[in-house]
């Protein structure tokens, strides 16, 4: 079975939204042409409680975008983003989310961030997407959404760990280059992994 797998496609990543990657709305319509081709369809959000310790508010006198230690791990401090059950957090309007099976929510722990869609950024705790791709006889993933240089990579990684095959559709991602070069990185890194990336 091969699963289209759609990370983060919410609003908040969109343009105008919290943390918008530049050219995340060109994603949707991309994907939205692919769903055919694929057995199933499997969706991530990104589903923060108020207090999520990635969150720069919730860290007095530090900023957007400053590193910290969190629970003994690195962690960027974002702008408060995908907050569980508001407009923010939901799927991009546009979206065709009538073919999503299954959705996977990621980063509920507020101790904790979690970029891949497997496991959060310590592997502590798995959020049942592996086992659940593998029990509907997934070998083959291939990957869309945002952001390229955080949560698409973290997957990407973790999905060949797991032992998937992976495609990336370069078109069908953007990321946030935080730092010039982030996402080219990323990409020579998910390659070097073993991912195939896909114009
Ligand atoms: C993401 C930063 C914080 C992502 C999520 O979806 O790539 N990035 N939370
Ligand atoms: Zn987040």
């Amino acid at each position: 079975m091969k699963a289209l797998l759609l990370i983060d496609l919410q609003n908040d990543f969109m343009p105008g939204g919290a943390l918008a990657v530049p050219g995340a709305d060109e994603i949707i319509p991309i994907v939205n042409n692919l769903m055919p081709q694929f057995d199933l369809i499997v969706a991530t959000q990104d589903w923060h409680p108020e207090d999520h310790g990635s969150f720069a508010a919730n860290h007095p006198g530090k900023s957007v975008y400053d590193q910290i230690v969190l629970d003994g791990l690195p962690q960027t401090l974002w702008p408060v983003h995908c907050v569980q059950n508001t407009n923010g957090a939901s799927f991009a309007p546009d979206l065709d989310t009538r073919r999503i099976t299954r959705v996977f929510s990621k980063g509920m722990n507020q101790r904790i961030d979690s970029y891949s869609g497997f496991f959060d950024n310590g592997h502590r705790a798995s959020t049942g997407m592996g086992e659940w791709l593998k029990a509907q006889n997934v070998s083959e993933l291939t990957i869309a959404g945002v952001a390229t240089d955080y949560c698409v990579k973290f997957t990407v990684l973790d999905a060949l760990k797991e032992g998937f095959r992976v495609n990336l559709i370069l078109e069908a991602c953007r990321g946030v280059n935080l730092q010039p070069g982030d996402v080219a990185r990323a990409l020579d890194e998910m390659q070097a992994a073993g991912a195939v990336i896909l114009h």
